[in-house]
Order: C-alpha cells, then structure tokens, then sequence
C-alpha cells in the first residue's frame, strides 16, 4: 500500500495512462487499479469459477454486496493520495475527461446526467471521509536484499526478443541519468517501464524487484519491492491479445536501496505461476521490452 499509494506521486502513475476516443484500448492502467483494486477483487472472487458469478469477474461483481465495500474504500484512497505531499497528485484536467458523462437513475427514479467533473470533490456529493491513522503511511522497510557490501550480480541487457513470463526474468536497465537534484525528483519521476502482451481471458499478476539477487524475494515488506501488475480476465468478451505497459515509480525504492548514483537498475520480475505454482499456466503473458524514463 505503501508504494502503491505514497510513492506513486503522478496522476497518469497513480490512475492510469488517459485513455480517449479513438486510442487502443488499456493504454495502462495505474497503480490505484491495479493493486488495490483489480487485486481485492480477484481475492474476493474464485479463480475457480473463472466464468461464474464473482468479484472477479467484472460483468458481475456488483452483484456482490462488497463490492460497494471496496469501491468505496477505492474512493477514499484516491482522496487520501490527493492530500499526500507532492506537487503531481492532482486530478487530470483534460475537458475530455471532466465533460465525459453517464446515466443514473436518482432517488426519485429520474434519469439524471452525471459528470466526471461532479464526482471529484467529494463535498458536492455530499461524502466525507472519517479520519483514520494511515497505518502503510510512513514505511520502514525491512533492510534490502542483498545487503550492500557485496557487488549485485548483473543479469545483462533485456535485448530486443520479447519474453514469455513463465519463469522469473532478471535484466540490467540502463538510467537516462542519475544523481538528480531534490527539485527534479520532485518534479518528475523515475519511471520503469514494461512493455507487456498479454491473453484478456486470463488473471495476470506479477511482481517488480529491484537490485536482488535473492530468490526468496520478501514480499512487498522489503524495500527492494517496486510494485505488481495484476489483471482481472474478462470472460465474456471475445478473447483477443492485449498490448499494453506497467510503470512502477522507482524513487523511493532507489532512495531506499542507497542505489541513487548507479548506473543501472537491476530488475526481477516474478511471475505469481513460481509464488504459487497451481495458478495459471505461465504462458499468459509476454514481456516485449523493459525501459527507464524520467518523466510524469
Ligand atoms: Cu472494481
């Protein structure tokens, strides 16, 4: 929650790539769907009933009273990140955002036209949040794997062939630059990104590590953790191959790690197929590059 939620400082990290009329679909998605949100609801879904009637399913998720649960914590979490310090956690502002509109029935069963641009305030809907302590809100991660007197091992350059994730990938990614002052961080971010292909009938998860060389990872209580990508498979819709990318803010890991002056990040991905082998087949996804820009 920590990094998902207080080190992912930009809009398009934290809710996703804009996506417009006309654009491919799932340009990609950000942190907040991703993990809270497409998680929770495949662990209070059935991966067995991958075509049933379950939270992880989403034509019919809301027929599952915690759905309304979980989406409204959804919506506190995004209020909670737009008042974490930081000049990017703002809303987008693109008119083609705020004018998009939908259809509700009211209180009185009258149809009424609703805006993206009246649901961002949460006072003019008449909600607020009670506050709560954050527990995930400051973070004190368990020190990194491997410790820093020895030299990390380095996997080499991901190269250009794509990559079935069916086992863990390990890859050497060059930094555009490195020792960046206090203001450009805060003006921009560190971005890893993954260039991804994947089956839309299938669950994906995987998890982004940094600068490990221990297979026993540690979870996401360890520092050198940067993020996941998890997608919900959509059973009703024409199965079909979806391009898409996963970018992770590596700042705070960097920052974290001591790793701020290297000239590269090593990085590891972790298929969920190796964590917990009876899931999934591990051919659902295809790595076709991994980058590190600096940027929003
Ligand atoms: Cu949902």
């Amino acid at each position: 929650m920590h990094r998902q939620v207080v080190a992912t400082k930009t809009a398009p990290l934290f809710f996703g790539l804009p996506y417009c009329a006309g654009d491919k679909p799932e340009p990609g998605a950000g942190s907040v769907e991703q993990t809270p949100h497409n998680i929770v609801h495949d662990w209070t879904g059935d991966r067995n009933q991958i075509d049933g009637e379950i939270m992880g399913e989403l034509y019919s998720a809301a027929r599952d009273p915690i759905f309304f649960a979980h989406h409204s914590n959804i919506d506190r979490l995004w209020t909670i990140w737009k008042t974490l310090p930081g000049k990017n956690r703002k809303d987008f502002t693109d008119p083609d955002y705020l004018n998009e509109s939908f259809l509700f029935y009211d209180e009185n069963a009258e149809l009424v036209k609703v805006k993206v641009s009246d649901c961002l305030d949460p006072t003019k809907v008449k909600y607020g949040y009670q506050d709560v302590e954050i527990p995930w809100g400051p973070f004190n991660p368990k020190p990194p794997l491997p410790k820093k007197e020895a030299p990390l091992m380095k996997a080499g350059e991901f190269g250009s062939e794509p990559r079935l994730l069916s086992s863990i990938i390990r890859a050497t990614v060059k930094r555009p630059t490195k020792s960046r002052s206090k203001e450009e961080k805060e003006n921009e971010e560190e971005i890893l990104v993954l260039a991804i292909e994947l089956n839309t009938d299938k669950f994906v998860k995987f998890d982004v590590y940094i600068n490990t060389e221990d297979e026993n990872f540690g979870g996401p209580a360890y520092s050198n953790f940067v993020g996941s990508f998890v997608r919900l498979p959509h059973t009703h819709a024409k199965p079909m191959k979806l391009k898409t990318l996963l970018r992770l803010p590596l700042g705070e890991a960097l920052e974290d790690l001591e790793a701020e002056e290297d000239d590269d990040v090593e990085v590891i991905l972790v298929p969920e197929v190796i964590l917990v082998p009876k899931v999934g087949t591990g051919e659902e996804i295809t790595i076709e590059g991994i980058k590190i820009e600096i940027g929003l």
